[in-house]
């Protein structure tokens, strides 16, 4: 049928055209985050074996070496360099730069357009001449060719780049992850990956502040062991060379006295020594904490009895001290940034009265949305936030993380959605709260640096595809067997009972339509749907093993080894139930005992547990749960035996 149909094709194209010997239309890239505007032009330009590379001056050099390394790892052997663009371009020429120089202007001048104007943008333009080509990478900034260097990582990617105009920039200045989570902090190689993983999807902020680490929050009085620092230290660098602002939280809030001088001289104490292995953007924390006691007696003389109004007046003098403290230190600095103890919910209240009349308006405030874990996010909930906190608002968001009770045996892996697009215009950023599973937490962040760089061209299903592709390493076999899996870890719960997210939607559908053909299709519809559901398991088995073994971190399958267990033996419990269906049909008595091993398997899958102490609440390992479970234990109903 297919090949009927190429040899038609090939016939009303002509005798002596073939779909072999054309060359390939240029195609519209898909790039993530998506660019505000990529328009195609004329033909498209293969990369070779040489490029002419002119950098102008005043060119970051660690992205010019890190462009260089990503011409080389496409094919490219030879990079000359020139400084000035010739008249007639008659080869491969590649530009790039930052700001307004002649060079960058002339260049984006001949491909008809001129560099993005914002703050961390863009503009990538490529041109095919007569006998060669010029492609110009061109940053509003440091960071803006940065993260062009980023959007040129996946265009080269491809066999060839369509001539080109790519304008870009993002919809939102804070993006990224807050490492603050309960439970087993990363570890600094996670932290390392992790950072690298920001840059590649243009996120530009990592928040410090695991729970658990007791030197930053019961213990926040004390210097960090000096191992620690020089551990810490070189995570700050690799951030800085990743274009990611580190900061490090602090979280006194367990106990400190707002009122002694002491306790805010040791606070600065502490950040100075953060200062010294290259950390200039500070957080003070103050969620989790009982707001209506003081710490200590002076407080109550300072600021009355204790309340939550009162608590909002204290909190604001110290935070307004650390902010003055930080400025007058380092000028260059980020803002402070805070969680307040009322991060929850944007309802007025004393407490957040007493904060937005009292906090510094430079202070940035984070909070959660409208409950700890959301189920949505909507514009008017975020301009309700800027309203009671007195600014816009840095949303904390509470996706992946998987530390509270209700995630107990779960993986968080659907795609990041429910947040209304035009959230940008009211909220300063947005941040994930990860997994305790560095690498499992990717296809979330994927998703909220992708929206956070522009939430109006944020599509969660493609972006969530796009994070698989890349833990697949760029295999599409390896990238179907994870998306399979992320289906088994779909639901996300909320603190209620509701989740926000359903489970295993994909596989719902599957089994649904099986159920379906069962009880009301006739003799072939039902033979076909349990000959499909017959190769669905198969594939759901083979799915761990791909995975275990393929093109994805390493990390990733050590993080989801119980989970990868789990799904093999569900996989081989679904396997029978399909056996047995198919036995049933055809009036074998041999469809019970398939039932029976689908069972007794399935009550093994369902043992296996979580990792003790990767999370903080260990249990279960769930796979599929209410969908997967349901159908194995239906099946021996669905055709009577
Ligand atoms: F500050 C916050 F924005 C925040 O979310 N704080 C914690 C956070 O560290 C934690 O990872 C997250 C998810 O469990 O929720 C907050 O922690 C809570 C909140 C509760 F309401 C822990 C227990 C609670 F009952």
């Amino acid at each position: 049928m297919n090949k009927l149909f190429t040899c038609l094709t090939l016939l009303a194209l002509g005798a002596n055209t073939s779909f072999a010997q054309m060359a390939p239309p240029a195609t519209l890239p898909m790039i993530f985050p998506t660019p505000v505007s990529t328009q195609l032009g004329q033909g498209s330009i293969i990369l070779g074996k040489s490029v002419v590379l002119i950098q102008s001056a005043g060119t970051d050099s660690e992205t010019a070496t890190l462009i260089r390394g990503i011409l080389k790892s496409v094919g490219v052997e030879t990079i000359t360099t020139a400084q000035r663009l010739p008249a007639a371009v008659d080869r491969t020429y590649l530009i790039i730069g930052t700001g307004n120089t002649g060079i960058i202007r002339d260049a984006l001048a001949r491909t008809n357009t001129e560099l993005d104007s914002h703050a961390e943008g863009y503009t990538i333009a490529g041109l095919t001449t007569g006998s060669g080509a010029l492609v110009t990478i061109a940053g509003y900034d440091a960071d803006g060719l940065f993260h062009a260097a980023q959007t040129f990582r996946q265009l080269a990617r491809r066999t060839s780049i369509p001539a080109l105009v790519i304008k870009d920039h993002p919809a939102m200045p804070i993006r990224g992850t807050i490492e603050g989570f309960y439970g087993a902090p990363w570890s600094m190689e996670n932290r390392t990956k992790h950072l690298n993983f920001l840059a590649s999807v243009k996120a530009n902020t990592y928040i410090y502040s695991p729970k658990d680490d007791p030197y930053a929050r019961d213990r926040w009085r004390e210097a960090y062991p000096k191992a620690t620092l020089a551990e810490l230290e070189k995570l700050v660098a690799t951030a800085r060379r990743n274009h990611i602002n580190f900061v490090y939280a602090i979280s006194p809030g367990p106990s400190i006295c707002f009122s002694d001088p002491t306790d805010l001289q040791t606070l600065e104490h502490k950040f100075d020594a953060l200062r010294a292995i290259g950390v200039h953007n500070f957080y003070v924390a103050l969620d989790d904490i009982e707001y209506t006691k003081w710490n200590c007696d002076i407080d109550k003389q300072s600021f009355g009895p204790p309340s939550a109004e009162a608590a909002g007046v204290a909190q604001a003098k110290l935070l307004n001290a650390v902010q003055a403290s930080l400025s007058a230190h380092d000028p260059e600095s980020h803002p402070l940034i805070m969680v307040p103890t009322e991060y929850y919910d944007a309802k007025e209240s004393p407490y957040k009265a007493a904060l937005r009349k009292n906090l510094d308006p430079k202070i940035v405030v984070q909070w959660t949305g409208t409950d700890v874990v959301p189920p949505s996010i909507a514009i008017r909930d975020a301009q309700a936030a800027t309203k009671a906190f007195g600014r816009k608002t840095l949303l904390w968001d509470n996706y992946p993380v998987n530390d509270y009770g209700q995630t107990t045996g779960r993986l968080l892996l659907a795609p990041y959605t429910r947040r209304e697009a035009g959230l940008s215009a009211e909220l300063t950023g947005i941040l994930s709260n990860p997994m305790n599973q560095e690498a499992a937490s990717r296809p979330a962040v994927t998703g909220v640096a992708a929206f956070g760089w522009n939430d109006k061209d944020y599509d969660a299903e493609r972006t969530w595809h796009a994070a698989a592709y890349e833990l697949a390493g760029g295999d599409e076999r390896t990238m179907a067997a994870l998306l399979t899996f992320f289906d088994t870890q779909h639901m996300a719960p909320t603190f209620g009972s509701q989740p926000w997210q359903p489970q295993a939607p994909i596989m719902k559908a599957k089994l649904d339509a099986v159920r379906e053909a069962i009880a009301n299709g006739d003799n072939v519809a039902r033979h076909r749907a349990i000959v499909d559901l017959t190769e669905y398991a198969v594939e759901f088995t083979s799915a761990p093993d791909i995975i275990r073994s393929g093109t994805v971190d390493p990390a990733f399958a050590q993080e989801a080894r119980p989970w990868l267990d789990a799904m093999q033996l569900w996989g081989r419990a679904l396997q029978l139930t399909a056996a047995g269906l198919n036995a049933a049909d055809q009036r074998s008595a041999a469809a019970g005992r398939y039932f029976e091993n689908a069972k007794k398997i399935a009550l093994e899958a369902a043992a296996i547990q979580s990792i003790p102490g990767a999370t903080r609440f260990n249990g279960p390992i769930k796979i599929a749960d209410g969908v997967l479970d349901d159908f194995i234990s239906d099946g021996p109903k669905l055709i009577a035996f």
